[in-house]
């Protein structure tokens, strides 16, 4: 949650756990902030100084634990000693964008405060406040980099979270260079999806709009983001009014896509169906399973909306705890979460307990949990066959069916549940209309594959492997699999075809 909080407010996400096994628990949050460049100040518990060392019950070594995941960690020895490290913590949290980790024994906790050192040799005092400091880059690098972009014919812009506050100046950048822009994950909610040259998510969440902008481009123009998969980065040129229509077929391909029968429910059809019904200002988080490509892909956020999710750690279980933390931050704002029924199960399902203890402080009511209940630990079983050719291995990959929707309604929430497609659209706007957090369920088919926009030789020839080697799921996987790909195909034949799109 704090490190939602950073993500979603721009300041310090702050945490705190007692000493051992609750100082472990936070590592999980901490890595997420580490990897997604977040300010965040973590706050542990330690044993008292008298017993260090006496393999005391619950001592662990803090310092060596969290060292790899902070920039600054510093036990508190002495209560004059705190508010130089607070600082000190803060300023690093901030002006490096990471981890810092202050740690406070509990014979130091019980100690009095002293708000100020003693005027002493050895004392040291902290400054006050901290102002962000204003980077410009040089004159000429900015007009080499003007002379590049100048030159290409071809231009592909690719924004990250680091264009987060300058939205104005990369639509501005994008018409005057006639480029496309592909968004990663952390970029999704900097510009909205109905501009026309947005071409959506990249890579193996992707779209085929953003892959053809890619392979297209003879300039690349990256924004504030460390995407590092360089197969999914451009060889060669191609123009923006084709990069428009690239744009419309994909959200074509998407909505035939999502209108494939399913068993009982085609996952796509749950994110088509809210796409068209996400309130004004919503702010959006997910999971990271099989739900973050439908997220990514299908939901078309306009402007106003925020998004966000474990980025670079894709850590499991996210959505819940950051739509949490969006409710605290924003009251008043409508939040919605995709989660994924292994995520939910290892820790969704007892974070609801929380909102059970605070939900009725919040003005908007508006809280939706949307868990896709596929029994399956998806996007793994997924990339076992895709990226290794092994069959899905029950063993690992199955998980029990839960009442999720129930579980919901002994806690005083709303529950529902879906089954049928026929339910999704009314489901929706009963979960967004609701007085209070609901948990929408839905029965979600495991086989419909989350396809990469263009399916890479390697990972297809895999998947059909793993499909020979007796995957339990083979008859529904293939059909499934072909006819979700076939609707890439007949899109851009119907393109092709004199007439137009008939
Ligand atoms: C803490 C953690 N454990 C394991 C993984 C690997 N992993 C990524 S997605 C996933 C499966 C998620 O399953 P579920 O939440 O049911 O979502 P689904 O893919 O089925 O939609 C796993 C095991 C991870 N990223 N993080
Ligand atoms: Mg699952």
């Amino acid at each position: 949650m704090a490190t939602a909080h950073a993500k979603f407010t721009g300041e310090v996400g702050c945490c705190m756990a007692t000493s051992g096994g609750g100082a472990i628990h936070l590592l999980n949050g901490l890595y997420d902030a580490k990897l997604d460049h977040q300010p965040v100040l973590a706050i542990v518990g330690q044993q008292k100084r008298i017993s260090l060392g006496a393999g005391c019950q619950q001592e662990i070594d803090p310092n060596a634990l969290f060292k790899d995941v902070s920039e600054f960690v510093q036990t508190c020895m002495h209560p004059a000693q705190a508010r130089r490290l607070i600082a000190r913590a803060l300023k690093v949290a901030i002006s490096q964008r990471a981890v810092a980790t202050i740690i406070f024994p509990v014979d130091v906790q019980e100690e009095d405060a002293q708000p100020s050192p003693p005027r002493m040799h050895g004392a040291v005092y902290s400054s006050i406040g901290f102002t962000k400091p204003r980077v410009i880059p040089p004159e000429t690098e900015l007009r080499k980099a003007a002379d590049i972009l100048n030159e290409g014919t071809k231009v592909a812009m690719l924004i990250g979270q680091g264009a987060a506050e300058a939205a104005d100046e990369v639509v501005e950048a994008a018409e005057l260079l006639g480029a496309g822009v592909a968004k990663t994950l952390l970029g999704r909610e900097v510009l909205p999806d109905d501009l026309p040259y947005v071409t959506g998510p990249i890579g193996l969440l992707g779209s085929t709009a953003s892959y053809e902008l890619m392979m297209g481009a003879d300039t690349l123009f990256m924004i504030g983001t460390s995407f590092p998969y360089a197969e999914w980065l451009p060889k060669e040129g191609q123009c923006k009014e084709k990069i428009q229509k690239e744009v419309e077929q994909w959200w074509r391909v998407l909505d035939d896509r999502a209108h494939e029968p399913a068993d009982p429910v085609n996952p796509e059809l749950v994110a088509h169906e809210l796409s068209s019904r996400i309130p004004d200002r919503a702010i959006l988080t997910a999971d990271s399973g099989s739900g973050t490509n439908w997220w990514a892909r299908h939901l078309r956020l306009r402007k106003g909306m925020r998004a966000s999710l474990s980025g670079t750690l894709a850590t499991m279980g996210p959505g819940t705890p950051y739509a949490i933390s969006a409710k605290f931050s924003y009251p008043d704002r409508p939040v919605i979460a995709f989660v994924g029924d292994g995520a939910f199960q290892m820790n969704g399902m007892a974070e609801l307990i929380t909102v059970k203890r605070y939900w009725e402080r919040w003005s908007n009511p508006t809280l939706v949990f949307c868990v896709f209940n596929n029994q399956d630990l998806n996007q793994v079983t997924w990339e076992q066959r895709a990226e290794s050719g092994d069959p899905k291995f029950m063993g690992s990959q199955w998980i029990p069916d839960v009442p999720y929707a129930e579980f919901a309604k002994l806690l005083g929430l709303k529950g529902i549940k879906v089954d049928d497609p026929k339910q999704l659209g009314a489901a929706w706007d009963e979960a967004l209309a609701a007085d209070r957090p609901v948990v929408l369920e839905v029965v979600t088919d495991p086989e419909i594959p989350p396809i990469p926009p263009h399916i890479k030789k390697e990972l297809g020839k895999k998947s059909a492997m793993a499909m020979l080697k007796g995957d339990p799921e083979a008859v529904g996987v293939i059909t499934k699999g072909v006819k979700q790909k076939l609707h890439d195909f007949t899109e851009s034949v119907k393109e092709k075809l004199p007439g137009g799109e008939d």
